[in-house]
């Protein structure tokens, strides 16, 4: 007689953005086709032994192999950063097909599938970053991109090669009110970064310390502000991406209180991470934590922490942009060290993201379980239409799962699987760390070893996103 099941997790603490419950985990054909206690035995049985098991992250914030100016060059393309992704238990990531000024949009996202295809190891859809919206763009490639799947797109206030003026951003975010899409916006004010490192520049602070003198607080609050006020013009629903600290979160929460859909997102960065990881004195290694917004100070931490456990927090994702150190394409341009201002902004976290959240929100004691998955693959999936078939553990839902072990684990470089020189947490002492990843009903992380999913990770057309109210016409 064949198994029903493909294969059953047994004895599984099994936890959703709601519930905790303690069952085994039916998977048939890459999906969950039944919970309950005392299943028939499956092809295979994964004993969980009363261990936590979570729905497979959704990184909702990644970059990967977005194409840089010479000679800079992201160290992960989606081979490495989506091992690296499985290992620490994500199983969806969502990085960015960039339009480049002067070209189409869609040139960038068929670019894009070229650098996915046949190489990706988990599922993965694409936001979109509008860099350049032309006519042609509001209105024919953007709206048609939208109905294809491709339904959040990046805008930034900051960035030459990237930003948009207040008017342009008003010209997108009405197009995300008519097309019922979701925007997300880099908040910082790029005019005030420019200055501020002019005068920093002309003081000769250009150690990688002065990147956060030249983004403090006040740039990413004003900016926040600004773009909340733009959404409440147009009237549409925002997420805030890398929201930093205090200031910030103030902005979102004043805007919540006058009931405006104003959703946020931060990173591990910012709980994990403080100013003096840039450096304390005028070393160079500081440039392995530049990143932008950056991070602040241990009060701007609880701040994020507080953000994450009283719901203002909508996900939680890495922000994982990889450059190495030690590389004249990556933290040294040209095999130089050079003035903050020309250091590739970003950090590794693509692998750390659901362990540091996992211990130190959920085992120590910050975050409950069940709003860990709603942080991590919940709610990610409702803002970037994938549920349910992603982000929970539902009859019918892809049978993507992690199970935790609870041990001790030092983190280092060398037990990570992105093709990066170093991590921003070297020695750091956690609590647990993925012991299996299920990506559709494969094992492809057992805790010790990567094995690539058959057929590899799968490009996922993104419905729309199920946070926001329906399509209204303007
Ligand atoms: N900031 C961004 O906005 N994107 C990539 C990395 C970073 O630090
Ligand atoms: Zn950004
Ligand atoms: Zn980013």
């Amino acid at each position: 007689m064949t198994a029903i099941f493909d294969c059953v997790i047994r004895n599984a603490r099994l936890a959703t953005a709601s519930d905790t419950i303690d069952c085994d985990i039916g998977i048939r054909q890459g999906r969950i086709a039944m919970l309950g206690q005392g299943l028939a035995q499956g092809t295979r049985e994964i004993d969980a032994a009363g261990r936590v098991v979570t729905p497979g992250g959704i990184d909702g914030h990644c970059h990967l192999d977005q194409p840089m100016e010479p000679p800079v060059r992201m160290a992960d393309n989606f081979d490495t950063g989506t091992r690296a992704a499985a290992c620490g238990g994500t199983t969806t990531v969502i990085p960015f097909a960039a339009q480049v000024k002067g070209n189409s949009l869609q040139a960038a996202v068929d670019d894009y599938h070229r650098r996915a295809d046949g190489v990706a190891h988990v599922d993965y859809a694409f936001h979109l970053i509008v860099s350049d919206p032309t006519d042609t763009v509001l209105n024919s490639e953007l709206p048609s991109l939208i109905r294809n799947g491709y339904t959040s797109f990046k805008l930034y206030m900051t960035y030459d090669d990237l930003k948009l003026d207040d008017g342009q951003i008003l010209d997108v975010l009405a197009l995300a009110r008519r097309e019922g899409a979701m925007a997300m916006i880099h908040a910082e004010n790029a005019d005030c970064i420019a200055w501020l490192t002019k005068k920093l520049e002309a003081a000769g602070q250009t150690a990688p310390r002065f990147h956060s003198h030249s983004r403090p607080m006040l740039v990413e609050r004003e900016a926040t502000h600004r773009a909340i006020s733009l959404a409440e013009l147009i009237d549409v629903p925002i997420l805030i991406v890398h929201v930093s600290g205090r200031e910030a979160v103030e902005q979102i929460r004043w805007a919540r209180g006058r009931g405006m859909k104003i959703f946020a997102e931060t990173c591990p960065q910012y709980l994990f991470l403080t100013a003096a990881d840039l450096g304390i004195d005028d070393s160079y290694l500081g440039a392995k934590c530049v990143c932008s917004p950056p991070p602040r100070d241990a009060s701007n931490q609880q701040v994020i922490w507080d953000g994450l456990s009283d719901g203002l927090f909508t996900v939680l994702s890495s922000d994982h942009a990889p450059f190495n150190y030690d590389d004249p394409a990556g933290k040294k341009p040209g095999g130089k060290e050079v003035p903050f201002a020309y250091i590739p902004n970003g950090i590794p976290g693509i692998e750390t993201r659901m362990p540091l959240l996992y211990s130190e929100g959920v085992l120590g004691g910050r975050l409950t379980l069940n709003r860990f998955v709603e942080l991590t693959a919940t709610q990610p999936a409702k803002a970037y239409g994938l549920h349910p078939r992603k982000g929970t553990v539902a009859i019918g839902s892809d049978a993507d799962l992690v199970i935790w072990d609870h041990r001790e684990v030092t983190l280092t470089n060398s037990m990570l699987h992105h093709a990066v020189d170093y991590t921003p947490y070297e020695g750091m002492t956690l609590k647990a760390w993925p012991g299996l990843t299920m990506l559709r009903g494969q094992v492809v992380w057992d805790g010790t070893t990567f094995t690539p999913p058959s057929g590899g990770g799968q490009f996922l057309r993104c419905g729309m996103p199920s946070l926001l109210p329906a399509r209204r016409s303007v």
